[in-house]
């Protein structure tokens, strides 16, 4: 399981998981922000700086390294997607299309619970 900005500077990682036929599934979190940084930014008055990340086609990027991929906005997707991964013969990436507002919840004067 990964952010959308971890998963920005490891992706090919995936080639790898392919080439061994690595039976993994890449849980990828995907709002749009390096988002916990950004939400450290503003709780410290600033306005959110270089911390906004533009859309990426994960499917297709994963499609790019030879690895299977899908989208998903909701749990019902999610639990359709990740059925029959035991005989899955190498890697699956999820792009899990989530709302970072939750996050802000969580967050008390710059500092995640
Ligand atoms: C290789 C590397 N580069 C940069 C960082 C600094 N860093 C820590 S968390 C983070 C943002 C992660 O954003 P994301 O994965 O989208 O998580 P979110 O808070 O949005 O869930 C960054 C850039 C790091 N830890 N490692
Ligand atoms: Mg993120």
């Amino acid at each position: 399981m990964i952010g959308d900005g971890g998963f920005a500077v490891t992706a090919t990682e995936l080639r790898t998981a392919v080439a061994r036929r690595l039976r993994l599934t890449v849980m990828v979190f995907c709002d749009g922000s390096l988002n916990r940084i950004e939400l450290k930014q503003r709780a410290l008055g600033y306005g959110g700086t270089a911390t906004r990340l533009d859309d990426i086609d994960l499917v297709a990027l994963a499609g790019a390294m030879g690895c299977d991929g899908v989208r998903v906005t909701s749990a019902a997707e999610l639990e359709k997607a990740t059925t029959g991964l035991a005989t899955r013969t190498g890697p699956l990436l999820v792009e899990a299309c989530i709302d970072p507002a939750q996050y802000e919840a969580q967050f008390q004067g710059g500092v995640a619970y």
